[in-house]
């Protein structure tokens, strides 16, 4: 073990503690702060904080987020081109029609996860780039793109970690079949993903499907918030929902069937998170069964292959049409689940009803960063993974996005001192080692994000990267976070 201890001189603690302004006779010396200096702190820090040896540290980006370049090589163009072109759809009136530029910089991006000390990536292929039209002729001039990428990765040994789909379908596809609101789309997915698993699967081999069903389907469908801005029915909103999961389906399939041996596939999924709000048995339980309803018609489906009968009786005439196929296809075995955690979204107590939990109101004073939506909740990072572990039996997950949105205003010195993510990333990573060291099967982190990137609807107002982006220049600068990372990654325990 390495050994991390320091002894502070009592002059020293008093300067740290900031008391040498009333020297020495009034420090309250006790029992706690002997003449020999208290033992506190670091000495076996390493142990309590450390992770699994081989545990995988990276950071994670997506294509239409990063990549600019819209128009480039023969890309087509998706419903985030067309809707973030929409008047009032994004909050400052931008587009990710340049966004990092790191459709051009991405070796400079790969020296900046090298700097890191990370050993993997997790970005994601644009469909548009790699078939202009959704189906029918490939582009090569896309795909190549990624093998640039990928060439580039591999001679800096970082591992590459392949998303397929994180939300920008090509245009066409919604203009043709309307979408995820028709099965086409999934059949569609599902030619894209066995194309890209023959040419890429060589040097990647770990792929999710599609990134955060739920939100595609809800902000996408239901609320308009994110493209294409549709408002369906609650019919028509289940049924997106589950032409989703079949795509999902399909392309485990078809990376199974067109992936080298040892392809590893999974989804990547922002489960509902229910956290006990007290740590008992009887709520534990709760939460658990809270985490299989809230999430029926994504992570459920997924791996139990039904709906659940509360989902059902819920929907009533308005649950998706299926069939017993596709809920043999929705849940293809996966090799692991991919959780991004952001978020407590409930607070759960055991409950005398039928349900037998009982969500707990968010009061007012509950915390929040700067994106409102994002309250820190560290103890989301332990319960969600071990709660899908024990739902499910599930051998191997990755966290595959975790990370906040800062004000990360360089100061005078022209450090972004980003000590708000820093507090958020140390607490959430204590919670992950809690969970890896109790024995849940957490394989690797991806950090969301590497750099500032175009996030969504909040254009370019939410920064969560590690890097700082200069949106005009395209200009990187690392925050203090990355240092706080660096570190991290270097000890395998949290810094
Ligand atoms: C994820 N929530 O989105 C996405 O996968 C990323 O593309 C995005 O940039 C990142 O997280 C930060 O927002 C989320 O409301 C959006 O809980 C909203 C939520 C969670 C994740």
């Amino acid at each position: 073990m390495k050994r991390a201890f320091t002894r502070f001189s009592r002059r020293q603690f008093a300067s740290i503690v900031g008391w040498s302004a009333l020297g020495a006779s009034m420090l309250p010396v006790g029992p706690g702060l002997a003449q020999s200096g208290p033992e506190i702190g670091l000495r076996d820090r390493s142990a309590r904080s450390g992770f699994p040896d081989g545990f995988v540290w990276g950071t994670a980006t997506s294509s239409y987020q990063v990549e600019g370049a819209v128009d480039k090589d023969g890309r087509g163009p998706s419903i985030w081109d067309r809707f973030a072109h929409t008047p009032g759809a994004i909050a400052d009136q931008s587009t990710a029609d340049t966004a990092t530029d790191h459709y051009h910089l991405y070796k400079e991006d790969v020296r900046l996860m090298k700097s890191l000390g990370a050993r993997a990536y997790r970005f994601s292929i644009a469909w548009p780039r790699v078939f202009p039209e959704g189906v029918g002729s490939p582009n090569p001039k896309g795909l190549d793109f990624y093998n640039r990428l990928l060439d580039e990765l591999s001679a800096h040994g970082i591992a590459p970690y392949a998303t397929l789909y994180h939300w920008d379908l090509p245009q066409a596809l919604q203009d043709r079949f309307g979408g995820w609101t028709s099965r086409d789309t999934a059949k569609a997915f599902a030619d894209y993903a066995a194309y890209v698993a023959e040419r890429l699967s060589d040097r990647v081999k770990h792929f999710f499907t599609i990134n955060e069903c739920a939100r595609l389907v809800q902000l996408g469908h239901g609320t308009g918030a994110d493209a294409p801005g549709l408002k369906l029915s609650q019919a028509g909103l289940n049924q997106v929902r589950h032409h989703v999961a079949l795509g999902h389906g399909l392309a485990v399939q078809a990376v199974r069937a067109h992936g080298r041996a040892g392809t590893r596939v999974g989804p990547a999924e922002n489960a509902v998170s229910c956290i006990p709000a007290i740590e008992t048995p009887a709520n534990v339980r709760a939460a658990e069964m809270a985490t299989r309803e809230l999430n029926a018609g994504y992570l459920t489906v997924m791996m139990e292959g039904k709906y659940t009968d509360a989902y059902l009786t819920q929907a009533g005439r308005d649950a998706p049409d299926h069939t017993a196929e596709d809920l043999r296809v929705i849940s293809s075995p996966v090799d692991f689940v991919g959780l991004n955690i952001y978020t407590p979204d409930h607070y759960v107590v055991a409950a005398d009803n039928e349900r037998g939990f009982a969500l707990a109101p968010f009061p007012a004073s509950f915390p929040r960063m700067k994106a409102t939506w994002l309250r820190p909740g560290p103890e989301t990072m332990y319960w969600v993974p071990r709660h899908v572990a024990r739902l499910w039996n599930v051998k191997s997950i990755y966290i595959t996005e975790n990370g906040t949105s800062g004000s990360d205003q360089p100061a005078a010195d022209g450090t972004v001192y980003d000590v708000d993510r820093i507090m958020f990333l140390r607490n959430y990573l204590t919670q992950l080692q809690r969970a890896t060291a109790e024995g849940v099967p957490i394989g690797g982190y991806f950090l969301w994000s590497l750099m500032d990137n175009f996030e969504w609807s909040d254009g370019f107002e939410q920064r969560f990267g590690l890097y700082h982006v200069d949106f005009e220049t395209k200009r990187r600068t690392a925050k203090l976070s990355a240092s706080f990372y660096r570190e991290t990654i270097a000890r395998n325990a949290v810094a």
